[in-house]
């Protein structure tokens, strides 16, 4: 199968490290979204990476419906809970990293414009979202709703969206009186799967 996607964007890496998880073998396909000869549109009505081409020819888009198929092929290990409740926690959370993902990436592409064209209530707005949602993961970690050594869908997610805000610079001192998920995104970046994945040093 062919990953089409940009090594910089934590959406890919997400789905990346799924792959290597599991050992399923695959072509990576770079492909920079936001560059004028990128070819995302021919994978994603959106223009968005990442997107995955099956061996069958199927074109799937969207990261977690990238992860459901992955999750779908059987192969282990797991990455999302059988019982459907625990599923949806897993979920959930990955749509919070997800959203973590998104709001750091808007802020990237604000502060890319000119100076004078920022807007710094905007970059306030999507700062108060990153913040709230770290502070949402640590008490999921606090009150034992995410194990201090779970590995799945949704702390590989929570652990590329920190992994972003590190390459990129996005809220730099978000480590700072979260010590659990300080723990949990340490232990994730120790694994050869992340090692592997890691943003290009620019
Ligand atoms: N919801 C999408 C978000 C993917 C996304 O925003 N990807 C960015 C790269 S990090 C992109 O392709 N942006 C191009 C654009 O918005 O035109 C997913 O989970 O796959």
């Amino acid at each position: 199968m062919k990953l089409i996607g940009s090594y910089t964007s934590p959406f890919v890496r997400k789905i990346s490290i799924l792959l290597l998880e599991k050992g399923i073998t695959f072509e990576f396909v770079n492909d920079q979204p936001y560059s004028a000869e990128s070819s995302a549109a021919q994978y994603n009505p959106l223009g968005k990476v990442p997107a995955l081409v099956t061996d069958d020819g199927d074109c799937w888009f969207d990261s977690p419906i990238l992860a459901e198929y992955i999750e779908q092929l059987g192969i282990a290990p797991a990455m999302i809970p059988r019982e459907p409740e625990a599923a949806l926690a897993v979920k959930q959370i990955e749509a919070l990293a997800d959203g973590i993902m998104d709001a750091a990436l808007t802020s990237v592409r604000e502060q890319a414009r000119p100076a004078a064209q920022q807007s710094e209530s905007e970059l306030l707005r999507q700062r108060e979202k990153i913040n709230r949602s770290l502070d949402y993961c640590e008490a999921l970690i606090r009150d034992g709703k995410i194990a201090p050594d779970a590995f799945d869908l949704g702390t590989i997610a929570i652990a590329c969206a920190i992994g972003y805000l590190n390459f990129r610079r996005v809220a730099p001192g978000w480590c700072v009186e979260r010590p659990l998920l300080v723990k949990l995104a340490e232990a994730h970046f120790s694994r050869e799967s992340f090692a592997r994945t890691e943003p290009p040093k620019a």
